[in-house]
């Protein structure tokens, strides 16, 4: 599959993921799935199971479902359907059809077809950085009757020396750092629609993508980028400046490191002295400062006497 350039200002941005961990793991409140179960699902290859013996006599047993033929009935250049599974309802969702796989090379996706379908399209963003596709987010769109997409933008966070909250996956790999850009949630999008379109005759009428801090910030990539994949985009916590927060972190970091940290007994003088001055200035003494930028506290007369050394 032929891969689009980057510009390099993009580029420049994205080189930041691997200078340090972004601090937004609870900018949003959407939970994650449990990443066992993805592992376990997309490993399955329904194809090896379907292989007639010659000698088998076909049963009702044996007959698939649009679903289940969906594996055999989908092609498209540079993607690889690794299951479909008809998945009956529970008290959350609706049934559906669950398509997994992969765009070359790494990319992972998961699409969910509702049997009645109300005619649309919800895809999902991710959180931090990515790395895996986001089941339960999905639900809120399945649960309306959407279809509903998700990617994991081309890398497994699983499988990151550093936890999930690392960035490994883009270290000297330009085109993974583009896949979690911005490739991955467009290519996805294109083929979502593909995929819905194949298996209920018809393109979605709307197309929306809902998505919170990293997935807020692939939201507005996409409306500058791709303005024809959605029709609406809801975009909560933007990661706006990619290249500013990442300095912003290790700003930070070095600053509560090694001569610059202030140690934790210490936090609590410098705490107690800050309320002091400042807890009253709302009116009412209760512990919460109310508007700390109306705080006039000044660390070279408002600290105990030898409690910290000269800045
Ligand atoms: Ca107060």
């Amino acid at each position: 599959m032929k891969r689009e350039r980057l510009p390099a200002f993009i580029v420049s941005a994205c080189l930041a993921l691997v200078l340090t961990t972004l601090l937004f793991a609870g900018a949003c409140s959407e939970p994650e799935s449990p990443t066992t179960t993805q592992e376990t699902q997309i490993t399955t290859t329904p194809q090896e199971t379907k292989e007639p013996s010659e000698t088998a006599t076909p049963s009702p047993e044996a007959t698939t479902s649009p679903c289940e033929e969906f594996i055999n009935t989908f092609e498209k250049e540079g993607v690889s359907i690794t299951s479909a599974t008809l998945i009956a309802a529970t008290s959350s969702v609706p049934e559906h059809c669950e398509v997994r796989g992969i765009i070359v090379p790494n990319t992972r996706f998961a699409v969910e077809l509702p049997t009645d379908w109300n005619g649309r399209f919800y895809m999902v963003g991710n959180g931090v950085f990515a790395g895996n596709i986001e089941y339960a987010a999905m639900q809120a769109g399945l649960s309306m009757g959407y279809a509903t997409a998700s990617t994991d933008t081309g890398h497994d966070s699983t499988l990151d020396p550093l936890g999930p909250l690392g960035a490994t996956f883009a270290y000297n790999n330009p085109e993974a750092e583009i896949d979690y850009c911005f490739r991955a949630v467009h290519q996805t999008a294109v083929m979502a629609k593909e995929i819905i379109e194949a298996y209920y005759g018809n393109q979605p009428s709307y197309s929306y993508f809902v998505g919170c801090s990293t997935g807020g910030r692939q939201g507005l990539m996409e409306a500058q980028r791709y303005p024809q994949d959605f029709d609406g985009i809801v975009v909560g916590a933007p990661v706006l400046d990619f290249t500013g927060t990442m300095i912003w972190g290790i700003w930070n970091a070095l600053a509560l490191s090694d001569n610059g940290s202030i140690p934790i007994d210490k936090l609590k003088i410098l705490a107690d002295a800050i309320y002091e001055k400042c807890d009253g200035e709302d009116g009412l003494v209760d512990g919460l400062i109310n508007n700390p930028l109306d705080c006039t506290f000044d660390p070279a007369t408002d600290l105990p006497p030898d409690s910290f050394t000269p800045a």
